[in-house]
């Protein structure tokens, strides 16, 4: 016997052209933040992927479990419902696409329209049903750790010292909030941007302890308006990590190209896709 089609017939394919555009319609908003929500996308995708064990094969982007308890309450994902929900009406206007795609795509959309690199990007991922997959508390970085810890982080996710730099430059966009992680600031002067203004401002500033009340944190000492991480101190503290940081202070298409490969890869980290997915280019909005 035959199955016989619906009166509307099979549901038309996904264009995710169409929802990369709908994503960057809702970037820019002159009330939130810096006036734009592109920085706070970002931090989503990483830290939806940034839970992956290579080890345990556990984690990462696919699944979604960042929409569950306990994970959507772990401290490192305060502030993160803000760019959840964000996100609500998409997930209404295209159903088909599922949260774990839609989180990633809205990470490549967010740093392609803030002036980043093309990011080859893969659908396929599926939202699980239930907290049971929620990875485990502490997967992701401390902000108060050094290079040790950044290494055991990011090799426990699979990547080497010169991937690992390449990401955290991501911090040349947004600020820390203190409601949400309890540090304070943004990193560069224009924290929409994206761009190697971290690396560069991260050698080129005197960065001195900032005297606050709050957790440690340090300031560049000429005017007090940016920031550093103890984390990002890291990276000029380590010889390997600074050495990558000075390359890509000196050279901005080196850092576009490694940047665009290591958050590609980090989107990707554990998941299934089915056979025949291919990444595909996403075409920014001004282009
Ligand atoms: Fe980060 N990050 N990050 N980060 N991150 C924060 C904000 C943002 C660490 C700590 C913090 C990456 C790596 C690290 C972004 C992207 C990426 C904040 C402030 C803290 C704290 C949160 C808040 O108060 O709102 C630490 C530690 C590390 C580390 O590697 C050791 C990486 C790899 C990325 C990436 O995208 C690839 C972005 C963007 C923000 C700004 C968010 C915003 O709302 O603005």
């Amino acid at each position: 016997q035959k199955a016989v089609a619906t009166a509307s017939g099979p549901a038309k394919p996904l264009d995710y052209q169409e929802v990369y555009d709908a994503i960057a319609k809702i970037l820019d908003n002159d009330n939130y933040d810096d006036g734009s929500y592109a920085p706070v996308l970002v931090r989503l995708a990483w830290h939806a992927s940034g839970t992956y064990d290579k080890n345990t094969n556990t984690g990462g982007s696919n699944g979604a479990t960042m929409r569950f308890d306990p994970e959507a309450s772990h401290g490192a994902n305060a502030g993160l419902a803000v760019a959840r929900k964000l996100l609500e009406p998409i997930k209404k206007q295209f159903p088909q696409i599922t949260y774990a795609d839609l989180w990633t795509l809205a990470g490549v959309a967010a740093i392609q329209e803030v002036g980043g690199p093309i990011i080859p990007w893969r659908a396929g991922r599926a939202d699980a049903v239930s907290a049971e997959v929620c990875p485990p508390d502490g997967r992701l970085p401390d902000a108060a750790k050094d290079q040790r810890h950044i290494r055991d982080v990011f090799g426990r996710m699979g990547f080497n010292d010169q991937e690992t730099v390449a990401l955290i430059g991501a911090h040349a966009l947004g600020r820390c909030h203190t409601d949400r992680s309890g540090f304070e600031g943004p990193w560069t002067r224009a924290p929409t941007t994206f761009s190697n203004e971290y690396f560069k401002l991260l050698l080129e500033e005197k960065w001195v302890a900032r005297n606050w009340t709050g957790p440690k944190q340090f300031a560049d000492k000429s005017t007090g308006d940016l920031m550093m991480l103890p984390a990002d101190m890291a990276l000029y503290n380590d010889r390997t990590f600074y050495l990558q940081s000075y390359k890509y202070a000196k050279d901005s298409d080196l850092y576009f190209r490694d940047f665009s490969a290591a958050f590609a890869k980090l989107l990707e980290l554990g998941v299934p896709f089915p056979e025949g997915s291919a990444p595909m280019v996403l075409k920014p909005t001004n282009a």
